[in-house]
């Protein structure tokens, strides 16, 4: 039994040792990664516990983000083998044409943790659980993975989504919003993870304050709402927090927002305060920027605390 469940797909990253267009990039660096496997990293890194539900293949892939996982010390009991299909994998291209940013290129149609599906997802573990996660990504993948994120919502204590609204994975920007809307309206959220560019699609508003109205309205109970390089704010019960972003050198932000939203749900949970939590979250999203890979940096409660205590920029 685990404080927190993710569900989602774990994918195995290539990143481009070098910036620029993939043609040019001699070497890639391996990494594990995925949304919900980062988050599941930072709820651990904050000291609860975590568990993936997930597909991966029969393959040297699969076993690798079964292994990392576990060496991570996420509770992979509900990561099953797929025999029918190949783990995915992506490609990121730094640094170009826009510097400091990044282009996920995915290899992921047909994989098996697109075929995540209800069946994978065990009433009793799902109700021992303090919070569920998941994001817009594994509604996006397939219909048996969102059928599987509504499944575990339903008997969910309580839940948590990222947007994550990812184009490429969308027939079209409408149908993101026709299903992540219905969701959000059915379902009590409890901490919901965005940002401008996901409420735009999603409300038509981009500011702050209307998109807390908003959501509130669909029953979010706190939203984290991420301002890339800005920072980030939260709001509770009409209280708002903002923590301004640090300027470092970014090598590369894939992940930034998933160490926020796992560190900051973690500590929420704990009984921390929006602003503290806020702030540790920026602190995570910090440092993982400022490598490749997105998890690995993912600091602790205390190494975060000395961060906040000792980086001034
Ligand atoms: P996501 O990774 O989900 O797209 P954001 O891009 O908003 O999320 O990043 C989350 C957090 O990471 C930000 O609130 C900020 O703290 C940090 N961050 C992201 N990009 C930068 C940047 N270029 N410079 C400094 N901090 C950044
Ligand atoms: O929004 P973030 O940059 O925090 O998300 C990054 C992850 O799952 C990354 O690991 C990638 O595999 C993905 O999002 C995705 O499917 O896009
Ligand atoms: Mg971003
Ligand atoms: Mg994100």
């Amino acid at each position: 039994m685990v404080d927190v469940i993710a569900l989602g797909e774990p994918l195995v990253q290539f990143n481009s040792f070098t910036s620029g267009p993939l043609r040019f990039v001699n070497y890639f660096e391996k990494h594990i990664a995925g949304s919900e496997l980062n988050f599941c990293i930072a709820v651990i890194r904050n000291h609860l516990s975590c568990g993936l539900i997930a597909r991966v293949g029969n393959d040297e892939f699969g076993r690798n983000i079964i292994e990392y996982s576990r060496a991570q010390g996420i509770d992979t009991t509900y990561i099953k083998v797929d025999k029918e299909t190949f783990t995915g994998i992506y490609f990121i291209q730094r640094g170009y044409p826009i510097p400091m940013k990044s282009e996920l290129i995915y290899y992921r149609k047909g994989s098996a943790g697109s075929r995540l599906s209800p069946e994978d997802v065990d009433e009793t573990y799902i109700r021992s659980a303090r919070l569920v996660h998941s994001t817009g990504i594994t509604l996006a993948i397939s219909d048996s993975a969102k059928e599987a994120v509504i499944k575990a919502f339903e008997l969910a204590k309580s839940r948590s989504l990222d947007t994550n609204i990812r184009p490429k994975l969308w027939s079209s920007l409408e149908k993101a919003r026709e299903t992540i809307l219905p969701i959000l309206k059915k379902y009590d959220i409890e901490v919901l993870v965005t940002d401008p560019d996901d409420t735009k699609i999603l409300l038509d508003v981009t500011d702050p304050d209307d998109a807390y109205r908003k959501y509130k309205e669909l029953g979010v109970k706190v939203l984290l709402y991420k301002l890339g390089a800005k920072g980030a704010m939260a709001y509770k019960d009409n209280v708002k927090a903002f923590k301004e972003g640090y300027k470092v050198q970014v090598e590369d932000p894939t992940g930034a927002g998933d160490a926020m939203a796992g560190t900051f749900i973690s500590l929420y949970l704990q009984g921390k305060g929006i602003e503290y939590s806020l702030a540790h979250g920026i602190a995570a999203s910090t440092i993982v920027i400022t490598v490749r890979g997105d998890n690995e940096l993912t600091p602790t409660t205390e190494d975060a605390e000395r961060f906040l205590n000792e980086f001034k920029t």
